[in-house]
């Protein structure tokens, strides 16, 4: 092979792997992908960090408690943080309904807005009493807080809405518990996956500080997650990502490709799992959440399974994820 051909196949590494997975047409293997549950030292490292410990919050958002949280690194991929689902089931249920309910409102932007404007998409769904998919599964993005401009790469104080308390709130206690100090989330990019949906290999590199961590939260149905180094010669690590499953990017991690090439079938519905028992109320002092209360009703109203309904049905064939990011520096105010 000519030296530039060899160059360019190194080049493609990621896509290799990428274009692998995402195959319909010959079924890839998954003995490579990384289950966190199954696999041992000679990928993932357990890591307890020292700022782990009760947060008085954990409950009202709908966590478990830390001391039971599976957190690993993966040996790969150095400043790459995992941890395996520490959501309770109805914490499970609330973010996923609020993902669907709520982040998908106006102001926030949504992928469906250039197809005209629903202040509320979810409502819209169930005009006509009957569920309307079509609509439903047009729904594949929602921006929150400082908006990803797809185009420009570009954030403006311009292109802002306020950003969700309870996310901010949730964001804080990863960050504490992880031990990044001052983490402030600031904007988030929400992802609806279905079974067929992929997303292709990028960086996130539009944020100013990009020494803070960018903290990634996934529901539903599976997904393959490749995370490779910071061009698209470094074969990427397949890690396999299930509901309520945490991916810290950090340090080196943070401006590394990464992708999704395949959406796969939930191995469980831990949404369904028999702790979603209501939770008592709350006199918690939270950073962000204003109204403490309203936090906790509308956690347990995904305990009673009609209202929740809806719900399970979409995730029953959909994936979730959100990703939130820090875009300021310390101590910087606006853009
Ligand atoms: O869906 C995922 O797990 C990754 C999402 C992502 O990388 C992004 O939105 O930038």
């Amino acid at each position: 092979m000519e030296e530039d051909q060899v160059s360019k196949s190194k080049q493609d590494e990621f896509m290799k792997i990428f274009k692998y997975y995402k195959s319909n047409k010959s079924k890839p293997l998954l003995k490579d992908v990384i289950s966190v549950d199954e696999c041992g030292s000679d990928k993932v490292t357990e890591f307890t960090p020292a700022t782990l410990k009760e947060d008085p919050r954990i409950e009202s958002l709908g966590l478990r408690n830390p001391k039971e949280w599976q957190i690993v690194t993966i040996n790969r991929n150095p400043g790459l943080l995992f941890i395996r689902n520490p959501f309770t089931a109805l914490g499970q249920r609330y973010w996923i309904r609020r993902c669907l309910q709520e982040y998908s409102k106006k102001p926030n932007r949504l992928n469906i807005d250039i197809d005209g404007y629903l202040q509320d998409w979810w409502t819209e769904c169930f005009k006509l009493k009957k569920c309307d998919r079509p609509l439903q599964k047009k729904l594949r993005w929602a921006t929150l807080g400082y908006h990803h401009d797809w185009d420009t790469k570009i954030y403006t104080e311009e292109n802002k809405s306020p950003f969700p308390e309870d996310l901010a709130e949730l964001s804080d206690v990863f960050a504490e518990l992880l031990g990044y100090t001052d983490f402030k989330a600031e904007a988030a990019i929400v992802n609806y996956y279905h079974m067929n949906s992929t997303l292709s290999a990028h960086t996130d590199h539009s944020e100013v500080n990009l020494e803070a961590p960018l903290f990634s939260l996934s529901f539903g149905q599976s997904a393959i997650f490749l995370i490779g180094g910071k061009d698209k010669s470094v074969e990427p690590s397949a890690i396999l990502l299930n509901s309520g499953d945490v991916v810290v990017m950090s340090e080196e991690a943070r401006l590394c490709y990464h992708a999704v090439p395949k959406i796969l079938p939930a191995p469980n519905s831990p949404w369904d799992a028999k702790d979603y028992n209501s939770i008592p109320a709350s006199t918690t002092k939270f950073k962000y959440i204003s109204e403490p209360e309203e936090i906790v009703s509308s956690m347990n109203e995904n305990a009673d399974n009609e209202n929740w309904y809806h719900f399970r049905n979409y995730i029953q064939e959909s994936r979730i994820n959100m990703n939130v990011r820090q875009v300021l520096n310390k101590k910087q105010n606006s853009l």
